[in-house]
Parts: structure tokens; sequence; C-alpha cells
């Protein structure tokens, strides 16, 4: 159970709905630690960086219309198996096909507006998590405390 840090946004859509509150706390709930966060108006070049993966496919300049249209909350979270674990948190890109009970099950219908966006694999986080925040701006949890949260 290595501990992992990864990068979800709460993107225009959650801002609008008034959702970032019960978006954060359906991970703090999963024992989950928020080690960064901010608001945040993102410039199209930020969304492509985010999102270069998809450069080139038929809804990317959708995609960075609707990142960019208002500010989002980008917060870092850490935790045992965090990328997996905060992945099921938001449930499946299409949220017609997400489980009830994740967010995107439980908040959202179509798969261009999915409220939350969460980092993939561990290479993934660490480039978002250089795009959003600064080393600086991450305060980690002791490692006592850490240990203490969650008993292997
Ligand atoms: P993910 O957010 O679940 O990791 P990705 O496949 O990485 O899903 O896609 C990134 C984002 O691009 C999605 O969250 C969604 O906002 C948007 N997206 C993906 N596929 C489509 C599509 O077919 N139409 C419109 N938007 C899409
Ligand atoms: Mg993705």
């Amino acid at each position: 159970m290595p501990i992992e840090r990864t990068l979800i946004l709460a993107k225009a859509d959650a801002v609008a709905r008034g959702l970032v509150g019960e978006i954060l706390t359906r991970f703090e709930r999963r024992g989950f630690t928020v080690i960064g966060l901010k608001l945040v108006q993102p410039t199209s070049a930020t969304a492509k960086r985010h999102y270069a993966e998809h450069e080139g496919k038929p809804f990317f300049d959708g995609l960075v219309e609707y990142i960019t249209c208002s500010p989002l909350v980008a917060f870092v979270l850490e935790g045992s198996d965090v990328i997996e674990g905060a992945r099921a948190v938001i449930g499946a890109t299409n949220p017609i096909k997400a489980a009830p009970g994740s967010i995107r099950g439980d908040f959202a219908q179509t798969i261009g507006r999915n409220l939350v966006h969460g980092s993939d694999s561990a290479d993934s986080a660490a480039r978002e998590i250089g795009i959003w925040f600064d080393e600086s701006e991450l305060l980690a949890r002791p490692p006592a405390l850490a240990s203490w949260l969650i008993a292997s």
C-alpha cells in the first residue's frame, strides 16, 4: 500500500454548481488527505498542457474551452493507493456508465461535463501536480500521523 499523491481538479461545472465542498468531502471521508488546494483561472496554455495526451482528438477544443471557462479548484491528495482510490471515488469517464455512489455517478450526466479530473497513473500524477502546484505549496502530513491513520 504505497503512499501516493494525485492531482484532482473540480472543473468549471463543479464550481458553477456549488459542488466543490461535496467533492472534497467524498475524498476526505474516504481517508485521503488534502495537502494542497487552490482556486485557479486556467489559461488556455495550462489547459492544453494538462490535457496534452488528448491533443488532436475531436473533443479537444471543447475540452479546453470547458476547463478554461471559469475558475476551477485544484487540489493534491495524499494517501495509500490514492491514485486508483481517487479514480474509484470519481467514477467512469462517461457519467452514464459511472457507478451510483461515485461523484460522476451521483452528480453528472454527460462526458463533456463530468465535474472532476483525477490523475490516472504515478507518472501522470507527478507531471500534473507539477503543472498546477509548486512543491512549496504542498504541506504533507507528518509521517507518524500517516502511519497511525493507515494501519496495514
Ligand atoms: P478521465 O477524465 O476519466 O481521465 P479522459 O479519457 O482522460 O478521462 O478524458 C479527459 C476528459 O476529456 C474527460 O474527463 C472529459 O471531460 C473529456 N472527454 C473525454 N472523452 C470525451 C468525449 O468523447 N467527448 C467530450 N469530452 C470528452
Ligand atoms: Mg484522464
